[in-house]
């Protein structure tokens, strides 16, 4: 019998990439998918048509029960969150009900379907839950580079959500014996990253640009430094921590960082473009509180799960430029793009 896996967020990055490797090693993949008319559902279906989908939302708990009853996983995959920090202030409440409480639900569907009561031995119940913890949870660092022992600190209400869902997945290991594990994931991007992240933001402006589509590229701090990695490669860790013989946690990075103005000129001159001539820093666009360094120290995660990263910076940034100038030359789906600044 193929193994089963569930994974919330299914429409995100992550969730497609994690979709496709697990379904390579064999698994039955199922998504969680929100809403009446989600248009990312269908644009998720086009791209991996061997995933099942079940409904289910992450602020409603009956739906959740409902969705592990019917799947009946062996492994629950929860990536599904409000992910996007600047939205998080924005509504902060929404940030904390979605990537905060979504935690406890999916862990309260999980210990119900299984039948888990307080004081079982560890690995009790069959299903093993991986938890996307992040590294804005360390937020303004004390110590650099950050492992898995290293405070939290975190710096928007993304991150103190974030902070809430990795705690409870400690304790519902420590209180249930659940074989509940947090992967700590520093940035990690692609082709398919939302518009409205950094990396993507600067890709694709960097694509208009050199289309004559664009004349210039508005962007906020340019002095944030952040571990960015390719999430092709961040999916197989994911996997590899429900493997392990006992639940952990682990911080994935490179444990290499790079100042957004790097990302610029990298990204710009992976066109054949200077960077100066084209980015205008614009204050609007900062945070009402910064995190100005991340960096990961992998190096529990190398020993113990043998995993490493495959892409470097320089090469992850030139695939997307790549990736984005193609797009928009074939008259690109736009619809993709975002509506943040
Ligand atoms: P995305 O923003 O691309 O995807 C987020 C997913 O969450 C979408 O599928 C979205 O579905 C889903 N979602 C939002 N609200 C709900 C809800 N109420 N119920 C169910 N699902 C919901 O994120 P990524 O793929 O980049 O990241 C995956 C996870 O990893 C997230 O939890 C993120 O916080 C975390 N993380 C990401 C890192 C990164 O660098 N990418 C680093 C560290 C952690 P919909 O289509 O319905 O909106
Ligand atoms: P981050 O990613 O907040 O680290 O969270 P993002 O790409 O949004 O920002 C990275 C850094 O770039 C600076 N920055 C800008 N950011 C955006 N989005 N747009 C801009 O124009 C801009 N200019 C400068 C930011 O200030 C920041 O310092 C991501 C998400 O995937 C989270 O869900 C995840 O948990 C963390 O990574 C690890």
């Amino acid at each position: 019998m193929a193994r089963r896996a569930l994974i919330t967020g299914i429409t995100g990055q992550d969730g497609s990439y994690l979709a496709e490797y697990l379904l390579e090693q064999g698994y039955e993949v199922w998504g969680l998918a929100r809403g009446q008319a989600n248009p990312r559902v269908s644009r998720m279906r086009k791209l991996l048509s061997d995933v099942r989908v079940v409904r289910g939302d992450l602020l409603d708990q009956g739906s959740l029960i409902s969705a592990v009853e019917r799947v009946q996983p062996d492994e629950v995959y929860n990536l599904g969150a409000i992910s996007f920090v600047p939205m998080s202030w924005e509504q902060a409440e929404l940030t904390a009900e979605v990537t905060g409480m979504g935690v406890l639900r999916m862990l309260e569907a999980i210990r119900v379907c299984s039948g888990v009561s307080r004081g079982a031995s560890t690995g009790s119940g069959q299903i093993r839950f991986y938890q996307a913890s992040s590294s804005e949870m360390f937020g303004q660092v004390s110590e650099t580079p950050q492992n898995e022992r290293t405070a939290f600190h975190p710096r928007s209400p993304y991150g103190v959500a974030k902070a809430y869902g990795h705690f409870l997945t400690q304790n519902y290991r420590e209180s249930y014996g659940m074989f509940a594990v947090s992967g700590i994931l520093f940035n990690h991007e692609s082709p398919r990253r939302g518009a409205e992240f950094v990396t993507r933001k600067v890709s694709l402006g960097v694509a208009r640009i050199k289309l004559g589509l664009a004349t210039e590229l508005r962007l906020g701090n340019l002095e944030a430094r952040r571990d960015w990695g390719f999430a092709g490669d961040y999916v197989k860790a994911m996997h590899l921590m429900l493997q392990a013989g006992t639940p952990e946690d682990y911080v994935i990075g490179t444990g290499r960082m790079k100042s957004v103005r790097e990302l610029a000129e990298a990204a710009f001159s992976a066109a054949g473009l200077d960077w100066e001539r084209y980015v205008v820093t614009d204050q609007t666009l900062h945070r009402p509180a910064e995190v100005d360094l991340l960096c990961a120290d992998p190096k529990k995660a190398r020993v113990q799960l043998g995993w490493e990263p495959n892409v470097a910076f320089d090469e992850l940034v030139a695939l997307m430029v790549e990736s984005d100038l193609k797009l928009l030359s074939a008259g690109g789906d736009l619809d993709q793009d975002s509506s943040w600044p």
